[in-house]
């Protein structure tokens, strides 16, 4: 289970999965206490259990995390990889990257503070990528002295938030936890005698096991690019839908290569065969270095991956500054790819609720509007229609620093690929 962590900035996302990984056995006591006396040592007390994810010299010195990194720690369900994502607003394309390869999300929120920006641009991003199972862990409950009452008012606006965008408040489990003080992590804590439902551990394996798309077209959108010594080139990503097997002829778009996959590697294991869900580094003979990049979509060669020339959406628009109209160019974030794209055509505006057309050819659209639009992207990048293989058909729209819509590609004009 591919399990991402999401919330506002501070609010105790790496710390609560560095506490996961210290309660089930992932990561040993010895390894906390040494970064304990460290990070106390630099003037960063209380980051030893967020130093477990936050491995970067810039990360640990200025106290947050920049870049998704993946854990692993068992349960007695699942092992889950879990995705700490960063909750600074200047990394949101980040989070995008990490929502994009989940299954199912925890989202942290600090209970002095409550739901705050990012906690609102998060739920809506990862409802929109696709994450349908979400559990809430209220932290810092020791901050507020384990009150029930505060606990409540936190609950509250987060069910209204989380219902906004289509999760179910009465099948979302609210935890009170306090990441720092190990508080209703693995057993129910004596300092909130209030609480009857399951600790956060526990909760997690209530989730449902995804599906796994293993009858579709195979689709593995590359998420980086290794070159090791003895091995070659090593490109890594998720499967989202297919079979990955060793021995396949396999074609990479938009880059336009072709190669056959050599071996398949899964958390230092070689493996025969990868099924969707799985993370994997693999060889492909054929393929260099420079071939192929991050954004990149591997496919089998027989029915490759569609570049688009033009496709069609329907969005729904977060916030703008003003008016979003035709000729608008902002980044697009679909899979692992990140593509300024163009809105060629508004093609009418919708009612959100109801998805009835409200509007033909409307001229501008404003936060909170639905609508169908054309979008033509300025270089070549895969996006599939979202009937057929919706975890490479979603998208966010992100625009100086802030995420200004979401939505689903529901039909591609491809571009021919020679
Ligand atoms: N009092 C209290 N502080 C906590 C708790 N959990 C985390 N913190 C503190 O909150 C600060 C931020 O923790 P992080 O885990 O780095 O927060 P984050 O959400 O990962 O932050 P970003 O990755 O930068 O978005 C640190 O000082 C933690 O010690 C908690 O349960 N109680
Ligand atoms: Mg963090």
């Amino acid at each position: 289970m591919n399990l991402a962590v999401i919330g506002h900035i501070d609010h105790g996302k790496s710390t609560t999965v560095g506490r996961m990984m210290f309660e089930t056995g992932a990561v040993p006591a010895h390894i906390i206490e040494g970064y304990r006396k460290e990070a106390e040592s630099k003037g960063k007390a209380t980051f030893e259990f967020a130093w477990v994810m936050d491995n970067l010299k810039e990360e640990r010195e200025r106290g947050i995390t920049i870049d998704i990194a993946h854990k692993r720690f068992d349960t007695p369900k699942f092992y889950f990889t879990v995705v700490d994502c960063p909750g600074h607003r200047d990394f949101v394309k980040n989070m995008i990257t990490g929502a994009s390869q989940a299954d199912a999300a925890i989202l942290v929120v600090a209970a002095p503070d409550g739901p705050m920006e990012q906690t609102k641009e998060h739920v809506f991003l990862a409802r929109t990528l696709g994450i349908t199972q979400i559990i809430i862990a209220i932290n810092k409950m020791d901050a507020v002295k384990y009150d029930e009452k505060r606990f409540n008012e936190v609950k509250k606006d987060l069910s209204d938030l989380i219902k906004m965008v289509g999760y179910k408040p009465e099948e979302t489990p609210f935890i009170p936890i306090s990441s720092l003080a190990g508080v209703n992590i693995k057993v129910n804590s004596p300092e909130t005698p209030w609480y009857k439902g399951l600790p956060l551990i526990s909760a997690l394996d209530t989730f449902k096991e995804p599906a796994k798309p293993t009858y579709k077209p195979m689709r593995l959108p590359i998420q980086d690019v290794y070159s090791i010594s003895g091995i070659g080139t090593v490109p890594v990503g998720r499967v989202e839908t297919g079979i990955v097997k060793k021995g396949m002829k396999v074609s990479f778009m938009p880059a336009n290569k072709a190669g056959e996959i050599k071996s398949i590697e899964m958390h230092h294991e070689e493996i025969p065969e990868a099924v969707p869900g799985d993370n994997v580094g693999f060889n492909v003979r054929g393929i260099g270095k420079g071939d192929i990049r991050r954004g990149d979509v591997m496919g089998p060669a027989e029915a490759p991956p569609t570049v688009a020339d033009e496709f069609t959406a329907q969005i729904v628009v977060l916030q703008h500054p003003s008016a979003l109209t035709v000729g608008y160019t902002p980044v697009f974030h679909c899979h692992t790819t990140q593509t300024a794209c163009t809105f060629l055509e508004l093609k009418k505006k919708l009612d959100p609720r109801t998805g009835q057309t409200k509007e033909e050819n409307p001229t501008f659209l404003k936060s909170g509007d639905a609508a169908i639009v054309v979008i033509k992207p300025t270089k070549p990048m895969v996006i599939e229609n979202v009937k057929e293989l919706p975890q490479l058909g979603r998208f966010a729209v992100r625009d100086m620093g802030s995420t200004i819509a979401a939505g689903m590609c529901i039909a591609v004009q491809p571009k021919q690929m020679l």
